[in-house]
């Protein structure tokens, strides 16, 4: 009878024990897990990086256009028929009261410049993200400033095509144009948005910036602060 009672306070100790020695580890483990969300949160935060280059056309070349226009570094142009960048309020550009990024925007927005048809361009690897391309979890986020000046038909638009390792597209996107009716007849820009999935297969893409001249001798198609960034789903 006695050492059955002492059996059992034996166990009662040893339960106690190990509740104890289960609390404890609970309470370190609970200690751990509040750092890991709190990196996972922080990371999440963390803004992807812009894949595209001098995109805010900050990055300028010296003028050998009409205008005050200068060329753009980092971008491909075809020569005659170059996007340009030109300052925000010179002439009847936009300027900073005007709808748009404001002194966000810097001293410098893309413009369409001389010619009828115009662009420039840069090649983005993919590489970097194949495993989230593969898993069709790499998400992208495609935004810019599109706008153009006053009543005319003038445009800006940009576009994504994403393309194989061989350079065959794979899909596109496309931000704008922004029509002088979406505008309400004001000079300015406004913010245009993208998001979607990568598709499979992709390793690169190419980025273009193209504008359109309708009225007038300029072409008033204008961009600022154009952005692409990869992320997991
Ligand atoms: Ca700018
Ligand atoms: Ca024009």
């Amino acid at each position: 009878m006695l050492w059955s009672a002492h059996r059992t306070f034996l166990l009662l100790v040893v339960a106690a024990l190990a509740t104890l020695g289960l609390a404890t580890p609970t309470t370190t483990a609970g200690a751990a897990p509040s750092e890991a969300p709190a990196e996972a949160v922080a990371a999440k935060k963390r803004a992807p990086k812009n894949l595209i280059k001098n995109p805010s056309a900050e990055q300028t070349l010296p003028s050998r256009f009409t205008g005050g226009q200068r060329g753009l570094k980092l971008w491909t142009v075809r020569a005659g028929k170059e996007i340009a960048a030109n300052r925000y309020g010179d002439g009847g550009y936009p300027s900073y009261r005007d709808p748009g990024p404001g002194k966000k925007g810097g001293k410098f927005m893309f413009v369409g410049g001389d010619s009828k048809s115009s662009s420039a361009w840069q090649d983005i690897d993919l590489t970097p993200y194949a495993g989230l391309i593969k898993k069709k979890k790499a998400r992208f986020d495609l935004s810019a400033y599109l706008g153009g000046y006053d009543v005319q038909k003038d445009w800006a638009k940009l576009t994504v095509v994403w393309k194989s390792p061989a350079g065959a597209k794979t899909g596109s996107a496309r931000l704008g144009p922004v029509t002088p009716k979406q505008r309400k007849g004001r000079t300015g820009l406004l913010k245009r948005s993208k998001t979607g999935i990568i598709p499979k297969g992709t390793s690169q893409a190419r980025v273009t910036l193209s504008a359109r001249l309708y009225e007038g001798t300029f072409s008033d198609g204008y961009a600022d602060l154009l952005k692409l960034t990869v992320r997991r789903k």
